[in-house]
């Protein structure tokens, strides 16, 4: 896939585990990919999350779903889950497995990154990713241990270093400000709470 299609396909992600629904996780899938997500991430992780056998067969269910409405689906950190699900990909932070080790295993799939700060970014081998995601752009309380916000300004340093690769905020981000991450020069927004907990999936999924 190349540059122009995965900022297309990275314009509204939707980040999600069990552990932040308030509902059945398939059906707020369904509902978030019926009403125009184009991304999804399975990050099952943190407290109450599933494990094993359960995490992996929740993570089939959820990859039924991207198929059927041609939604990309990444996998947040766990490489043992990229084959089995036949995931386009996987997300990774600076703490993670190495993104070059990951290159070398899966010469094809899409690695996101994770990038805080302008020492991450600069000790990143940015030409071996296919996209980054910046963040938490605001406050946010759904990760325990979420970095400073960094604000809509670090999208645009970003921008400016590489105006082509893909690139997503995260990070506190919801229907009221979106907008300022996409003016900055984002392609994309990726959300958990913003569509997990809304109260109108479908209405948050098409104002993001
Ligand atoms: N990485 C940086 S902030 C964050 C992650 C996974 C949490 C985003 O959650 P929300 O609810 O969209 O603020
Ligand atoms: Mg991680």
């Amino acid at each position: 896939m190349d540059n122009t299609l995965l900022a297309k396909k990275l314009r509204k992600y939707f980040v999600m585990g069990s552990q932040n629904c308030n509902h059945d996780p398939v059906v707020t899938l369904k509902l978030a990919a019926k009403a125009g997500i184009t991304a999804f991430q399975f990050r099952e992780k943190g407290i109450g999350s599933l494990t094993g056998v359960h995490k992996l067969e929740l993570g089939k269910k959820l990859r039924e779903i991207c198929w059927e409405c041609g939604v990309l689906f990444i996998v947040n950190d766990d490489i043992d889950l990229v084959e089995p699900l036949e995931a386009d990909g996987i997300h990774v932070g600076q703490e993670d497995l190495s993104v070059q080790e990951i290159r070398e295993l899966m010469p094809d799939k899409i690695i996101g990154l994770s990038v805080s700060n302008t020492d991450e970014l600069n000790q990143s081998p940015i030409e071996i990713i296919n996209y980054l995601g910046a963040g938490p752009i605001f406050g946010t309380k759904t990760k325990a241990d979420a970095k400073e916000p960094v604000g809509v300004k670090w999208i645009s340093t970003i921008r400016r270093h590489y105006p082509k690769i893909p690139l997503v905020g995260i990070g506190g981000i919801d229907i009221t400000n979106a907008y300022q991450v996409i003016d900055a020069g984002a392609d994309g927004v990726a959300v958990i709470s913003a569509i997990a907990h809304a109260p109108n999936i479908a209405s948050a999924v098409k104002k993001l």
